[in-house]
C-alpha cells in the first residue's frame, strides 16, 4: 500500500484530514492514533479478504478456538511489526514530529481476560496466523474489560474499565451476520413424519452481533479472524417490559467476570457462556454449510477447541442443532460431535471446577438441559455395562449428580482430546482429579505445555535485547525461536556478556523512569530487580515474598553489618474484588513498603514497589527489566504459568518452586541456571493426604518466622490496625494451607544464594544468556504446532519444524 515513508506520510496526512476535517497541526495525538489505526486496518483488508477466500475455496480444515477470555492488550505495535512496516511508519511519523511510541501509549489495552488463560488465547491467535494455520477465535466483546485497579491508602479499589470509550479501531461490526440466541421459555414436543421432535418455544431472544478483528500473521499474508459477540435487544415483542428486557440483554456482555468465587450473578455467567457458544456454533455451521454442504463430515473439516469448561455448552448445542434442525439421529450426531471437540483444562483447583445447579440451568436453557440429560443417561448406561455394580464410581463420573451439572465431565465425555497445560499438570489430572476418566478413556488424555508468543514478548517488548540477539546470530530466531540456542556459542564471550548486562541496564532504567512517574519513587538501577507480577492468589504465595522482605528488614535492624546486594522488590497484582484475603495481602505489601522504604537502617538497600493496575501493556515494560523472576506457587497448584516463560525469554533468572512449567524451564536450562526451592508437588500432596504438617511448630522453632508473624499483629507495620489478623490466623489458626511457613527456610536460603550470585556479574550474565538461549521451546509456535499436529490434525508438513 505504501512503499516508503514518504508515501506513508502522504497517505497519513490525507487520511487524517478526511477523517477529522482538520489539518495536521490542529490534530491531537488521539486523532493521530485513530488515523494510523484506520490506515493500517485498510492495509490489512486485502489480505483478510484473500485469506477468507482461500479458506472458502480450498476446503482447508478450520480450527475455532472458543474462549470466554482473550487478553489481547494493545495491537498497534503487533500489527505494524507483523506487517513489516514498523520502521517505515516510525520514520514517516518522525518526519512529522511525532514519536510513534507516544502514539502507541494512546491505545487502551483490550483487557478482555483475567490472566493466564486469556493471555494464552491471545498468544495462540498470534501463533496460528504466523504459522499460516487456519485458526480463528470466538469470544465476547465485553463493554468493560477487567476492572481498573486504583490503590488508595494501600487498599485496592476497582473502577469500571472503559476500553471502548473512544471506539476500538481494530474491529468491524458485522450487523448483517447477527444471530439470535434463545433463553428461558419451554420445550414442546411434536411429531413429524412419525418421528418425535422437540422445539424450544416462548423463548426470550437476544441478538448476538459479531465484531470481527483481523489477526495478522508475522510476515505472511495470512489474516485470520477473532469474532467477538455483543448482546443487543432482538426485535421487540408486544407485552414485554421493554426497558427491563433491554437492561437484561445488554447486561450479558457488559462485564468480564473477575472470577466466579461468588454466587451472585451466576445466572448471568451461564447466560454469557450459552450466548457465546450458541452464536459461535451458528456462525461455524453457517460458514461450513456454505463451503461444504453436508454436516455428517463436519469433523473432517472443523475442530472446535474449548478453552477450559466455560464454552463447554458448545457440545450439547451442536447436538441440538444436528438433531433438532438437521434431522440427525442421536448416534450419528454424537459421532460427529465427539470427533469435533477438543478440551483444555487449565486448573486443578477444585473450587475453580465449574458445576451448575440444575435449578439454574434447566429453566434458563430448557432444551440444552434435556440434551445434557440425555448425554448423561447414555453415558451412565455405558458405565453400568463396563463397571457393573460399581455405583460409587458411576456416581463420581456422572455428568449430572446431586442436583449439579459437572462441566468438566461433560467436556471430557463430549471431546476426543483432553489436555493439560504442562507435564506435571497433566500428570496430576490423570492421577488425581480426572483419574476415573483417565482409566476409562486413556487415549483421550495428552499434555501440551503452554507457550508465549516470542514476537510480542521479546521482539516487540524488548527491542534492545532483540537487536543484540540479531547482531549475534542473525534473524532466523524470529521465525524459528528454537534457533535462539545458537546464542550458546557466546557463553564465554566476555564482550557479548557485557553487552547483555548493558541491555538489561537500559531496560531497568526505562522501568525506573516509569516507577518514578507512577509512584514518585527513585529506584537504584544497580539493585537487583526482583519481580513478582501476576494475579493475587493465596496459592501464588505473594505472602511468602512479603514475609521474607520483612525478615530482611529485621536483619538490617539487628545487624548493622548485614551485607547483601541492594534489592528492589517489584509487585503487580490484581485481587478479585470479592477475594478479601487477597486484598489484605495487597495492603500488607503496601504496609511493608511504608516500613522499609527510606528507613535509615535499611540505607536504601531494600525497596518495595507496588505497581498499580497490572495489565498486558505494563507487563511489556516490567518483564524486560527483571533480574529475578519469582514463580513461587505451592507445588502442584500452578497448572503451568506463562509469566515464568516471558521472564526467562527476557533474560531473568527464575527463582521458583518445582511447579507447573517451572519444571520444564529447569529441564531446559539445567539446575545451575535456576534457583529452585521448596516442597515438591508429591510432598505437598502427601501432606494433604496424610497430614503431618503443623505450621505452629515452624512458628515456635524458627525465630525468624515467629518474629515476622508477630509483626503482623503488633504495632510494627504502619497502617496495620487489625488488618493482618486474618493473615496471621490463616497461617497459624488454619494451619497454613499453602505451606508458606514450611517453605520459608528454603526460600530464604535460595534468595540469599541468588543475591550472592548476582555479585559476579559476568557469571550472572552467562546464566541469563543460557536462559534466553533455551527459551525457544516456550514459544507458543511450538505449542500450536503440537496442537495442530496431534489434536486438530491441520497444517502442512512443511510448517512443522
Ligand atoms: C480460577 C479460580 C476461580 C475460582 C476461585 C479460584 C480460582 C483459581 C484459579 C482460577 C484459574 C482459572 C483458569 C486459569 O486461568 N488457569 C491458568 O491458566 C494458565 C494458562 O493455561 C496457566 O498458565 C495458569 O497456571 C493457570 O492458573
Amino acid at each position: 500500500m505504501f512503499s516508503d515513508h514518504n508515501e506513508f506520510k502522504e497517505m497519513f496526512l490525507k487520511k487524517l484530514e478526511m477523517m477529522y476535517g482538520k489539518t495536521f497541526p490542529e490534530s491531537t495525538p488521539q486523532d493521530q492514533f485513530f488515523t494510523l489505526g484506520h490506515l493500517i486496518r485498510e492495509y490489512i483488508s486485502m489480505n483478510w479478504i484473500h485469506t477468507n477466500e482461500q479458506y472458502r475455496f480450498n476446503k482447508r480444515k478450520q480450527v475455532y478456538y472458543l474462549s470466554i477470555e482473550f487478553l489481547l492488550g494493545r495491537l498497534l505495535r503487533q500489527n505494524l511489526m507483523n506487517l513489516g512496516i514498523y520502521e517505515v511508519v516510525d520514520k514517516g511519523l518522525k518526519d512529522l514530529g511525532i514519536d510513534l511510541a507516544d502514539i502507541e501509549e494512546i491505545e487502551h489495552d483490550a483487557g478482555l481476560g483475567n490472566g493466564g488463560l486469556g493471555r494464552l488465547a491471545a498468544c495462540f491467535l498470534d501463533s496460528l496466523a504466523s504459522l499460516n494455520l487456519p485458526g480463528h477465535g470466538y469470544g465476547i466483546r465485553y463493554k468493560h474489560g477487567l476492572f481498573e485497579q486504583k490503590i488508595v491508602n494501600g487498599f485496592q479499589m476497582e473502577l469500571p474499565e472503559q476500553w471502548l470509550r473512544h471506539g476500538h479501531v481494530w474491529e468491524v461490526r458485522k450487523s448483517d451476520l447477527t444471530v439470535e440466541v434463545p433463553f428461558w421459555g419451554k420445550v414442546e414436543s411434536y411429531s413429524e413424519k412419525g418421528v418425535l421432535k422437540f422445539r424450544h418455544v416462548d423463548a426470550e431472544l437476544v441478538s448476538a452481533v459479531p465484531y470481527d478483528m483481523p489477526v495478522v500473521g508475522h510476515e505472511t499474508s495470512t489474516v485470520n479472524t477473532l469474532r467477538l459477540w455483543s448482546a443487543e435487544p432482538a426485535a421487540y415483542k408486544a407485552g414485554k417490559d421493554l426497558m427491563k428486557y433491554k437492561r437484561e440483554t445488554e447486561a450479558i456482555t457488559e462485564f468480564l467476570y473477575p472470577d466466579d468465587t461468588h454466587d451472585e450473578g451466576k445466572i448471568l455467567r451461564l447466560k454469557q457462556q450459552y450466548f457465546l457458544v450458541s452464536a459461535s456454533i451458528r456462525s461455524i455451521i453457517d460458514s461450513y454449510i456454505y463451503r461444504y454442504g453436508d454436516l455428517k463430515d463436519l469433523h473432517e473439516y472443523v475442530s472446535i477447541h474449548i478453552n477450559d469448561t466455560h464454552p463447554v455448552l458448545a457440545i450439547p448445542e451442536l447436538m441440538r442443532v444436528l438433531v433438532d434442525e438437521y434431522e440427525f439421529d442421536w448416534d450419528e450426531a454424537w459421532k460427529v460431535t465427539t470427533k469435533t471437540f477438543a478440551y483444555t483444562n487449565h486448573t486443578t483447583l477444585s473450587e475453580a471446577l465449574e458445576k451448575w445447579p440444575v435449578r439454574i440451568f434447566q429453566p434458563l436453557l430448557p432444551r440444552v438441559f434435556m440434551i445434557v440429560n440425555e448425554i448423561n443417561e447414555r453415558f451412565c448406561k455405558g458405565l453400568w455395562e463396563d463397571y457393573p455394580g460399581e455405583w460409587k464410581r458411576i456416581e463420581d463420573m456422572a455428568i449430572i449428580s446431586h442436583g449439579e451439572v459437572k462441566m468438566a465431565h461433560l467436556a471430557i465425555v463430549g471431546s476426543f482430546s483432553v489436555n493439560g497445560v504442562a507435564k506435571i499438570h497433566t500428570e496430576i489430572l490423570k492421577q488425581r482429579e480426572m483419574n476415573l476418566f483417565y482409566q476409562y478413556y486413556p487415549d483421550k488424555f495428552n499434555s501440551k505445555t503452554n507457550g508465549i508468543t516470542h514476537r510480542r514478548w521479546l521482539l516487540g517488548s524488548n527491542p534492545p535485547l532483540s537487536k543484540l540477539i540479531t547482531s549475534a546470530i542473525g534473524t532466523d530466531w524470529i521465525h524459528q525461536p528454537g534457533k535462539l540456542k545458537d546464542l550458546e556459542t557466546y557463553r564465554d564471550d566476555a564482550a557479548f556478556l557485557k553487552n547483555l548486562h548493558e541491555v538489561k541496564q537500559v531496560n531497568k532504567e526505562r522501568l525506573a523512569r516509569r516507577i518514578y512517574e507512577n509512584n514518585g519513587m527513585k529506584i537504584d538501577t544497580d539493585s537487583i530487580f526482583d519481580i513478582q507480577v501476576k494475579r493475587l492468589h493465596a496459592y501464588k504465595r505473594q505472602l511468602l515474598n512479603v514475609l521474607h522482605i520483612l525478615h530482611l528488614y529485621n536483619r538490617c535492624l539487628e545487624d548493622p553489618h548485614f551485607d547483601f546486594h541492594p534489592r528492589t522488590f517489584i509487585f503487580g497484582a490484581k485481587a478479585s474484588p470479592g477475594y478479601f484475603y487477597a486484598k489484605k495481602i495487597i495492603k500488607l505489601i503496601h504496609s511493608v513498603a511504608d516500613l522499609v522504604n527510606d528507613h535509615p537502617a535499611v540505607k536504601g538497600r531494600l525497596k518495595v514497589v507496588f505497581m498499580e493496575n497490572y495489565r498486558v501493556s505494563l507487563a511489556e515494560e516490567i518483564i524486560p527489566a527483571a533480574d529475578l523472576s519469582q514463580q513461587i506457587s505451592t507445588a502442584s497448584k500452578e497448572a503451568s504459568g506463562t509469566g515464568n516463560m516471558k521472564f526467562m525469554m527476557n533474560g531473568a533468572l527464575t527463582l521458583g518452586t518445582l511447579d507447573g512449567a517451572n519444571i520444564e524451564i529447569l529441564e531446559q536450562v539445567g539446575g545451575e541456571n535456576i534457583f529452585i526451592f521448596g516442597l515438591t508437588a508429591e510432598e505437598v500432596m502427601n501432606y494433604q493426604k496424610q497430614g503431618g504438617y503443623y505450621a505452629m511448630e515452624y512458628y515456635h522453632h524458627d525465630p525468624r518466622i515467629k518474629k515476622v508473624l508477630n509483626q503482623l499483629v503488633d504495632d510494627t507495620l504502619p497502617g496495620a490496625d487489625d488488618h493482618f489478623e486474618t493473615i496471621y490466623d490463616s497461617l497459624l489458626g488454619e494451619n497454613d494451607q499453602f505451606f508458606v511457613l514450611r517453605d520459608f527456610d528454603s526460600y530464604a536460603a535460595i534468595q540469599e544464594e541468588a543475591g550472592k550470585a548476582y555479585t559476579n556479574r559476568e557469571e550472572w550474565s552467562r546464566m541469563c544468556l543460557h536462559n534466553i538461549a533455551n527459551s525457544g521451546y516456550f514459544s507458543s509456535d511450538r505449542t500450536i504446532e503440537e496442537y495442530a499436529r496431534n489434536i486438530w490434525k491441520i497444517g502442512q508438513g512443511s510448517l512443522m519444524r
